[in-house]
């Protein structure tokens, strides 16, 4: 009974210290990528609101998270991370912001779905935004 008991508190105390670990390992990961969200809405054509930059720290982990009235394939530059928006759903753009500088945010032909290898004559891109990427 006293055997029993002893390993059932090692047990215990085992399990605790190994959630411990789990946690602190959450929380060190936590703090060593904080990931920068940001909402942004696209109404006629142009992004909502007075900002035209978006500003991130170097190391960060950032999702854009798109709305849109209309359907537009989106280019961020330098980075070169394409997406296709629609107005049926919000769509999230994720990267880490490993690059120092600062980017455009263009949109290719609204209303079709462009198709970015086009021939340049009708590669028509509309800037809407800047991404700037700080160094810590
Ligand atoms: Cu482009």
């Amino acid at each position: 009974m006293r055997n029993m008991e002893m390993s059932f508190w090692l047990t215990a105390g085992a399990l605790w210290r190994r959630t411990a670990a789990v946690l602190l390992g959450f929380a060190l990961l936590a703090a060593a990528s904080p990931a920068r969200e940001f909402d942004i809405s696209i109404v006629g054509r142009r992004v909502e609101g007075t900002s035209t930059t978006i500003r991130v720290t170097r190391g960060d982990s950032v999702i854009l998270r798109w709305r849109t009235d209309e359907s537009v394939s989106l280019h961020l530059h330098g980075y070169d991370i394409q997406a296709t928006l629609s107005p049926a759903s919000s769509t999230p753009m994720r990267f880490e912001a490993a690059v120092a500088g600062r980017f455009a945010i263009t949109a290719h032909e609204f209303g079709v779905v462009a198709d970015h290898d086009a021939p340049p004559r009708k590669h028509r891109e509309i800037t809407l935004l800047y991404l700037e990427v700080l160094p810590e």
